[in-house]
Formats: C-alpha cells, sequence, structure tokens
C-alpha cells in the first residue's frame, strides 16, 4: 500500500513545537486539541466513543445506518475523499452504498498517522478487492489544496471533528474545502447539535474518568516528544459549557503552583494554583448555523439529516 505522505521530514514536530510554544506562552494558555490523538489517546477516544454518556459516535452511526444509500444515490461519487480516520464502520457503511449505486471506484483516507492509515486501507482493500486505495498522510487543515482532484468526490468529514476548529478557522477551512471541489464534488458533513446542557457536559465528564485521562493524556505526549516535565496527575480535567460560544470547553486545572520546563523548546512555563489550560472546544451546532456556514463557503445544501433524537446531523451539500 503507497501512502501519499506530506508530512514528510519533521513537518509534525515543527507544528508541535510551534503550537506547544504559542499556547503555553499565551494567557490564558492553550493547547490545540490534535495533539491528543498518538497510540494511547487514540485507544482512549475509541473507548470514549463506547461509553453510555457519549451518544455523537452512536447517533452518527444511527444516520448513516438509515440514509447511506441515499448520500449515495445523491452524490454518485466515484471517489471517497475521508478527512480524518473514521471508525472503519462508518467507512464501510459509506463504501457499501456507493459500491452498490455502482459507482464506487476509489477510497482516500486521510489522516496525520501513518498506521492508522494503513491499517485501514489494508483491512478494507480485503472487502472491497477492486477498488483503488490512494490514502494520503496529510494534515487536513494545511494540505486541502493537496489531495487527489480526480473523479466525483464525496468528501466526508465526520464525527463532529468541524466542532474542535474555533468558528474563524471553520470559516477557512470550508472555504479552502470548497476551493478544492469542483461541479458534482459533495461534502458530508457531520455536527454535534445543542441540546440539553447536563447531557452535553456529562458525555464530556464522564464518571469513569476515561474522558479526564483522554485530556491528560496530552501532557503525556508533551513529556515524550517534547521533553517536557509535566506531572499530568497534578492537572484536574475541566469540562463545561460555554453557552455563549455553544461549545463545551475541555482545560486542565493546576491543582498546586508549578512551574514545568519544556526541555526541547528550552522553555519554562509557570502554573499558579487553580489555573486553567484550555485543551479543546467542541462546539455543538443548530439547523440555522449549519447551514449558513456551509452557504457563506459557497457550499449548497441538499440534505439535513439526523437521528430520531436530533442529538446529531448529518449534512450533504454540493458545490
Ligand atoms: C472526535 C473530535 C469530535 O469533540 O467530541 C471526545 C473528541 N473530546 N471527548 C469531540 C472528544 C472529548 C471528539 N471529536
Amino acid at each position: 500500500m503507497s501512502v501519499t505522505d506530506h508530512l514528510g521530514g519533521d513537518y509534525l514536530r515543527q507544528a508541535l513545537e510551534s503550537d506547544v510554544r504559542a499556547g503555553l506562552t499565551s494567557s490564558p494558555k492553550w493547547l490545540p486539541p490534535k495533539w491528543f490523538y498518538d497510540a494511547a489517546g487514540s485507544e482512549l477516544f475509541s473507548r470514549i466513543t463506547r461509553l453510555a454518556e457519549y451518544y455523537p459516535t452512536r447517533r452518527e452511526l444511527e444516520i448513516l445506518r438509515r440514509r447511506a444509500v441515499d448520500v449515495a444515490g445523491l452524490s454518485r461519487a466515484d471517489t471517497l475523499v475521508e478527512l480524518g480516520s473514521g471508525t472503519s464502520e462508518k467507512t464501510v457503511l459509506l463504501l457499501d452504498a456507493l459500491a452498490n449505486a455502482g459507482t464506487l471506484r476509489a477510497y482516500t483516507p486521510v489522516d496525520v498517522d501513518d498506521v492508522t492509515l494503513e491499517a485501514a486501507a489494508e483491512r478494507l482493500a480485503v472487502r472491497y478487492p477492486g477498488l483503488d486505495m490512494q490514502p494520503v498522510r496529510a494534515d487536513f487543515e494545511q494540505h486541502l489544496a493537496l489531495l487527489p482532484r480526480t473523479g466525483r468526490r464525496l468528501v466526508a468529514f465526520l464525527g463532529g471533528t468541524i466542532g474542535n476548529l474555533p468558528p474563524a478557522a471553520r470559516e477557512v477551512f470550508l472555504k479552502e474545502l470548497r476551493a478544492t471541489l469542483r461541479p458534482g464534488d459533495t461534502l458530508l458533513l457531520g455536527t454535534d447539535l445543542v441540546k440539553d446542557r447536563r447531557r452535553l457536559v456529562a458525555a464530556y465528564d464522564d464518571p469513569g474518568g476515561v474522558t479526564a485521562a483522554f485530556n491528560r493524556n496530552v501532557l503525556h505526549v508533551l513529556n515524550r516528544e517534547l521533553d517536557a516535565g509535566f506531572e499530568p496527575e497534578a492537572f484536574e480535567h475541566v469540562a463545561l459549557w460555554d453557552e455563549d460560544n455553544d461549545w463545551i470547553e475541555m482545560r486542565l486545572r493546576a491543582t498546586r503552583p508549578m512551574e514545568v520546563t519544556i526541555g526541547a523548546l528550552g522553555l519554562t512555563v509557570a502554573f499558579a494554583e487553580g489555573e486553567e489550560m484550555r485543551t479543546e472546544i467542541s462546539a455543538k451546532f443548530r439547523r440555522e448555523g449549519v447551514l449558513d456556514e456551509l452557504s457563506r463557503a459557497g457550499f449548497a445544501v441538499c440534505r439535513w439529516y439526523t437521528d430520531g433524537a436530533a442529538d446529531f446531523a448529518v449534512t450533504l451539500a454540493a458545490v
């Protein structure tokens, strides 16, 4: 399996260093969520998706189970481009529907992790022997312009991951994505929806502490990759609902004053007792908001699909 790699050399390393330097020298401090996902973080995320409190994955699957055939019929895509490593369960629903519609030719999974990419591509190659596999190792925020442009494409961006981008970055992302597409191409976008705040907070603060471990994992990543001296257990997991911005915010709160050295950056940062560092926003949407953001980026919305409880939405849009 040959992976097209846009993250060669020390691209990721540079990105991590500059993100961490920018975030830890800001006030308030922050770290971008993309660094949660090393092998341990990906495993913790996969445990999160099985928690009773974490409804988005199940709801989105429910929608895709019910609507994949409709999506395939409307998009008539020959190439599925999947931004971010979906669970193969979601991917298979879309690939099966496109194969049954008779249009499927190629599959391009896009992810930063080559192990994830190769595993996905190899598993699916067995299930779809004639499928042209074109895995791309890339950062979907940076390398949209470099993705393959052949065929009639369905770009799937699922899981609600778009909610991890703040509004300005979302706008840039959608416009850049739109600019890479041609008439006939389509976008399938997963978004979590605004709902009762207790359910939202519970989904990001489970009693078993799996989400807390996922949150602290970013400190383990910094310790290992940047020779940092964080004591992850000295930070408390915080999940709160920001009702002005309609997003869940995850933070790590220092339980005592600390000085932390980040060896690879030659940087020492001080945390006051109780100081909170933002590690993720996860925006929740309303129908008008999604439609508005898509149309401002130049997409024409064709379908708005939700699950029975209206917890989550999947939108199909054309260019
Ligand atoms: C997979 C990125 C959409 O924001 O809900 C889960 C990540 N963070 N629990 C989300 C996550 C905390 C998840 N995304």
